[in-house]
């Protein structure tokens, strides 16, 4: 199953060799995707995380796809930092409906003081608790980061959303480079990266391949690679943007999975809105990873009913998480 040598995983990709992935006929980049899935991966295991809102609206920053952001009028009610309670309430119906990994994101441009030390008390709770913890908190700092680690987070997400050349169309108060130095920190303080994209916000083919092409080059590729479809809501900028065509979407799923061979390339944001073919073909392209559970972090996801018969219909199956070790470099965080 594995490459023991490795060579697949390059860090070298240009440009030139990213865009004439996109280009093949469909059949070549799903077979191709497909032999490298099958090289890394168990094909019919996937990966599932469970996401929770812990703080929700009211952000300062503008991203344009983002109902969570206080410049736009989305109806959204806002809610403050959660009760730890409630977020180890939610993390044990999570992990009874057969997730092993919980998300806690807040719609933070980045934490602030006693914030953080209430986030770590969480994560030490619901990582006893048994699954792997993930947060998306905003840009961190140094000692942020620590703090983070030290409370044993293991994955911490955070997106560069689109192509370096597309971003500032989407996004002005916070710089492509401060993204950088946030997936800098959280890689050299050991903990396991997640980082992806959206898809749908009016970027080229070629903002696509730059987006996949950045994540590729990177020191280390995140170990988790979310693809989100944007999910439109009413209220933001982006609402009414050129829906992704499907095809489009599973060949970016494919490219992701060629340029990032252990990655775990997780079909995100945007089901609701997909059919059960257009997942399968995204499971076939080499996604290994989706969000389980009725809601994102503000917006519907699939129900968990649909969900297990969908992997039913697929003969799809979760992934055990991956033990201490099993992942090179990387593994879940003491
Ligand atoms: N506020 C923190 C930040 O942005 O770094 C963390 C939470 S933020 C909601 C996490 C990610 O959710 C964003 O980077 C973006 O990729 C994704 N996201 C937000 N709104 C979305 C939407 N409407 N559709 C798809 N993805 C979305
Ligand atoms: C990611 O890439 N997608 C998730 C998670 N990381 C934090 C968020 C999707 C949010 C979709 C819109 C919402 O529910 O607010
Ligand atoms: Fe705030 Fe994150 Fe939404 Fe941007 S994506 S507006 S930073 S919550």
């Amino acid at each position: 199953m594995s490459d023991p040598s490795g060579t697949d995983v390059r860090h070298d990709w240009t440009m030139d060799e990213v865009r004439a992935l996109f280009g093949l006929p469909f059949s070549d980049l799903l077979f191709q995707a497909q032999t490298v899935h099958r090289r890394y991966h168990d094909a019919n295991a996937v990966q599932v995380s469970t996401l929770l809102s812990i703080k929700t609206g009211a952000c300062p920053e503008d991203c344009k796809y983002c109902p969570q952001s206080v410049r736009y009028d989305t109806g959204l009610e806002r809610e403050p930092l959660m009760e730890k309670e409630r977020v180890l309430e939610a993390a044990r119906t999570a992990r009874d409906a057969g997730a092993t990994r919980f998300c806690m994101g807040a719609a933070w441009r980045s934490p602030r003081g006693r914030d953080l030390v209430r986030v770590a008390e969480m994560i030490r709770d619901v990582k006893a608790m048994g699954l792997e913890t993930c947060a998306t908190l905003g840009m961190l700092d140094d000692e942020q980061t620590r703090t983070l680690r030290e409370a044993g987070l293991d994955y911490y997400n955070h997106n560069l959303d689109t192509s370096e050349e597309f971003y500032g169309e989407v996004i002005t108060t916070r710089t492509y480079q401060d993204r950088l130095d946030t997936l800098e920190r959280v890689r050299k303080a050991g903990m396991n990266v997640c980082c992806g994209g959206i898809l749908g916000m009016g970027e080229s083919t070629t903002d696509r391949a730059s987006l996949l092409r950045t994540l590729a080059n990177l020191p280390e590729h995140p170990q988790s690679v979310p693809i989100n479809q944007l999910v439109q809501v009413p209220g933001t900028p982006l609402d009414g943007a050129e829906p992704v065509e499907p095809i489009d979407f599973v060949r970016t799923i494919a490219v992701a999975r060629i340029l990032m061979p252990r990655s775990h390339v997780r079909l995100s944001a945007g089901r609701a809105e997909m059919s059960d073919e257009t997942q399968a073909l995204c499971f076939l392209a080499g996604a290994n990873s989706i969000f389980y559970g009725e809601r994102l972090l503000t917006t519907g996801n699939p129900d968990v009913d649909n969900d297990r018969e969908l992997f039913r219909r697929l003969g799809l199956r979760f992934e055990e998480p991956r033990c201490a070790g099993a992942d090179p470099g990387r593994a879940t965080v003491a």
